[in-house]
């Protein structure tokens, strides 16, 4: 009798993809699969999180009567923990730590570099929309792994990851990660009977072009005319054209993103004049913006800050802020007419 088959798991997918690359020393391979542990275990922390609102008896302890951390810090400590001993990593970067995070010295080091969003979107997990963790993968360039790492080593525009991707937790947990060089984009989705992500989405490819515009329009008001024109011509019926673009804003970044790579189509978060510490608008370019340029690269799309390609932007500083017009390749290219004033 046949076996019932699990599919392709993501371990098998990453070794398969380690052999095709002769100099692959396994190192990569740890790497994601301490990742993918860190994610599995948030993912349970999150579909758990309206649960223990309803069980725990304060809403601040949770069953187990620990104390219930914000769900962001706690999944920022689960990844530190779990990356920090893997010994191939020199530092890590957090979208919820202003400096670099460094590796113990009880654990050995390696010459790779993690930055990530630990969980982003988090204000959105009580209402129950999907959140996400975005990492992006570097290799140190120079120095060796005993020496102690540089801010400037890290700072490497985003061409330089040697991956890329993120996590969604959302009706399913899904992975869906490149590890570049024109290798593809692929999905897998976690099957919690099995505790393995599974092969859901082989080779995703972004169409050329799109019927979705995703920006948050309140922000109208603190954009330049440039910006305005380019969101108000979305919503200008041309039929030659295939608008009005259909209006999709999730406010949960990994959501907006995932739902435009599988379907097409643009996500903008402009530079406004709402904040005047955030003029760059409020995504940030090495831990959301880069590691999601990388994965719509390898997916036939484009990302761009308005005026040329995100990966190409040399950061810095670690926390820099940038704006983003991402997703299919015509319509980012469109937008960045718009924005660099080159449109007729
Ligand atoms: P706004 C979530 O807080 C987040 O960082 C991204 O996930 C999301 O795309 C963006 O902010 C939403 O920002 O200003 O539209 O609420």
């Amino acid at each position: 009798m046949k076996t019932q088959g699990v599919g392709i798991t993501i371990t098998e997918h990453i070794l398969r993809q380690e052999r095709q690359n002769p100099r692959a020393t396994g190192a990569f391979t740890t790497l994601i699969n301490e990742l993918i542990v860190a994610a599995k275990v948030i993912s349970r922390e999150v579909n758990k999180a309206g649960l223990v609102d309803i069980l725990g008896a304060t809403g601040r302890i949770n069953v187990q009567g620990e104390r219930v951390q914000k769900l962001d810090i706690f999944a920022n400590q689960i990844i530190i923990q779990r990356m920090q001993h893997v010994g191939q990593l020199c530092c890590m970067g957090s979208e919820e730590d202003p400096d670099l995070i460094e590796i113990p010295p009880e654990y050995p080091k390696g010459d790779y570099i993690i930055v990530f969003d630990p969980l982003d979107g988090s204000s959105n997990i009580d209402v129950n929309v999907s959140i996400g963790t975005i990492f992006g993968i570097y290799k140190r360039e120079g120095g060796s792994p005993n020496s102690d790492i540089l801010l400037s080593e890290v700072l490497q525009p985003g061409i330089k990851q040697v991956a890329a991707g993120y996590f969604i937790y959302g009706s399913s947990t899904m992975m869906v990660y490149t590890t570049a060089k024109g290798t593809g984009v692929h999905g897998f989705t976690l099957f919690p009977s099995v505790g393995e992500f599974l092969l859901s989405h082989e080779n995703i490819r972004i169409p050329e072009k799109g019927k979705i515009y995703s920006v948050n329009e309140s922000n109208y008001q603190y954009w330049d005319n440039r910006t305005r024109a380019l969101v108000d011509y979305f919503k200008t019926p041309d039929r030659k054209t295939g608008r009005p673009y259909t209006s999709r804003y999730v406010g949960s970044l990994v959501a907006d993103f995932h739902r435009n790579l599988l379907k097409g189509g643009i996500f903008m978060y402009p530079a406004d004049k709402k904040d005047p510490r955030k003029p760059s608008g409020k995504l940030r370019l090495m831990v959301e913006a880069n590691p999601l340029a990388m994965v719509v690269k390898e997916a036939g799309g484009y990302a761009s800050d308005g005026h040329g390609p995100i990966l190409e932007i040399d950061p810095g500083e670690l926390h820099q802020r940038v704006p983003l017009y991402i997703g299919s390749k015509k319509d980012v290219e469109l937008a960045e007419s718009f924005i660099s004033g080159s449109a007729a």
